[in-house]
């Protein structure tokens, strides 16, 4: 017999020589393979294999020939981290088992940005600047902007990125996005006034002229009016 199952029925024959024969039943059950197991983790991770939230793993248990003994519960993973291994072991009703195991890695946490330059407010009289700042964050960054301009920053975190003004207000933005999809921004707002010379008015005078008087308190002698 070769076919796996739960009370298959072997029927057997005897017969003697004088012709007398009888009939028995066996009941076999035949369990060949170990269980099968496979975890689900929901939510799904995203394309790098990372969460942002907690993960529930739930694990399917099947076997063809005896059926299931035990199967792992499911598991709420709720910190953070990367590499956390999650291990669940399924047996059938013969005492055949299997294992597995999965990693999860989970990162709730938005990289911060701190822009140490330009300040906030600041009124500036070069259209072009150097950006600088520093980012925090603990795993890797997938992505990392400032105004949409992908800028790569150090291995410390900092970065520098050279920024060209409009004339008036702008709003720097500055955008990071780690592998967990998590993602944060900082803005700062500053002014580009260009230190252009002062104008010449051509524009015609206008207003009345004004007029000069001037009273002299004494005369020199060669003006003094002649006596006698
Ligand atoms: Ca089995
Ligand atoms: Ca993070």
């Amino acid at each position: 017999m070769t076919a796996e199952g739960v009370g298959q029925l072997v029927i057997g024959n005897a017969e003697d020589k004088s012709g007398n024969s009888a009939t028995t039943t066996a009941t076999i059950n035949l369990d060949k393979f170990d269980p099968t197991i496979n975890a689900t983790k929901t939510p799904l991770a995203n394309i790098n294999g990372w969460n942002n939230s907690d993960v529930t793993i739930s694990f399917g248990c099947a076997d063809s020939g005896s059926g299931i003994a035990t199967c792992p519960a499911s598991t709420l993973l709720n910190t953070e981290g990367a590499g956390q291994v999650i291990s669940g072991t399924t047996t059938d009703l013969s005492g055949k088992s299997e294992s597995l195991t999965t990693t999860v890695n989970i990162d709730k946490t938005a990289p911060t940005i701190q822009i140490g330059f330009p300040e906030e407010g600041v009124v500036l009289t070069e259209s072009s600047l150097i950006v600088s700042g520093t980012i925090s964050e603990t795993n890797p960054i997938a992505s990392f902007t400032i105004n949409s301009q992908p800028v790569i920053p150090a291995m410390d975190g900092s970065f520098t990125h050279e920024f060209v003004l409009l004339e008036g207000d702008n709003t720097i933005t500055v955008s990071a996005m780690d592998i967990a999809d998590n993602s944060g921004s900082t803005t700062v707002n500053v002014t580009f006034n260009p230190n252009k010379p002062p104008s010449i008015n051509s524009a015609p005078l206008t207003g009345q002229p004004k007029t000069l008087s001037i009273t002299m308190t004494s005369m020199p002698a060669t003006l003094m009016p002649e006596t006698g």
